[in-house]
């Protein structure tokens, strides 16, 4: 079996993140169909799966079952690694994922307004999109992964408009190229 710590790699792995409503799917549904990665929406995995382990009446959501998310993500990497094929994932959170797994972490940033507009139009209620854009205006997602990753591969970037959106999966282009010819 590859080794999925980094050094065996063939391709890089690359996590999307930010604030709900900040872009990530689009993102990085692009950045693979872009690079041919394999995309992994975390969100998906975790409903498609189940991994819930019960109920938070107050918050009104799943709580999350990290243990069954990480085993069954640990086995899509390992799959990945041992293909040759790199991954972009996208999540609300990051803390939760093993350091060694991602070559690079990509924090998109809205706007209040904008993402105003796109918490709305997804039909959150008033309380989940004010949690929301509060956590967005307060960094909380960014310093989470200045935290719990090594600064050097931390990227803030505005994710506001298309425009933005074209110039992270350029850079992020740029990025995967040069770190093939590092790590080659
Ligand atoms: P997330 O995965 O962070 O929750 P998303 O990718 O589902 O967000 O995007 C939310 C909405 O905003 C969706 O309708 C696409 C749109 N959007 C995302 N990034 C954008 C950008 N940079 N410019 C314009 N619209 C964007």
């Amino acid at each position: 079996m590859s080794d999925s710590d980094g050094t065996g790699r063939k391709r890089p792995n690359i996590l999307v993140t930010g604030t709900p409503g900040v872009g990530k799917t689009a993102t990085a549904s692009l950045i693979a169909e872009t690079m041919g990665l394999k995309h992994i929406n975390v969100g998906e995995v975790i409903s498609q799966h189940k991994c819930y382990d019960g109920y938070d009446d107050a918050l009104d959501t799943h709580i999350l079952d990290e243990d069954k998310l990480l085993d069954l993500m640990e086995g899509i990497f390992e799959e990945c690694a041992d293909e040759g094929t790199g991954i972009v994932a996208d999540y609300h959170s990051c803390e939760l994922f093993p350091e060694r797994w991602f070559d690079l972490i990509l924090v998109l940033r809205a706007k209040t307004d904008v993402l105003f507009d796109r918490l709305t139009e997804r039909g959150y209620v008033e309380k989940k999109r004010s949690d929301n854009l509060e956590a967005e205006i307060m960094q909380v997602v960014l310093d989470e992964a200045l935290e719990s990753y090594d600064v050097e591969i931390v990227h803030e970037v505005p994710s506001n408009t298309m425009e933005d959106m074209e110039s992270n999966v350029e850079r992020c282009r740029l990025w995967i190229e040069q770190w093939i010819v590092n790590n080659s």
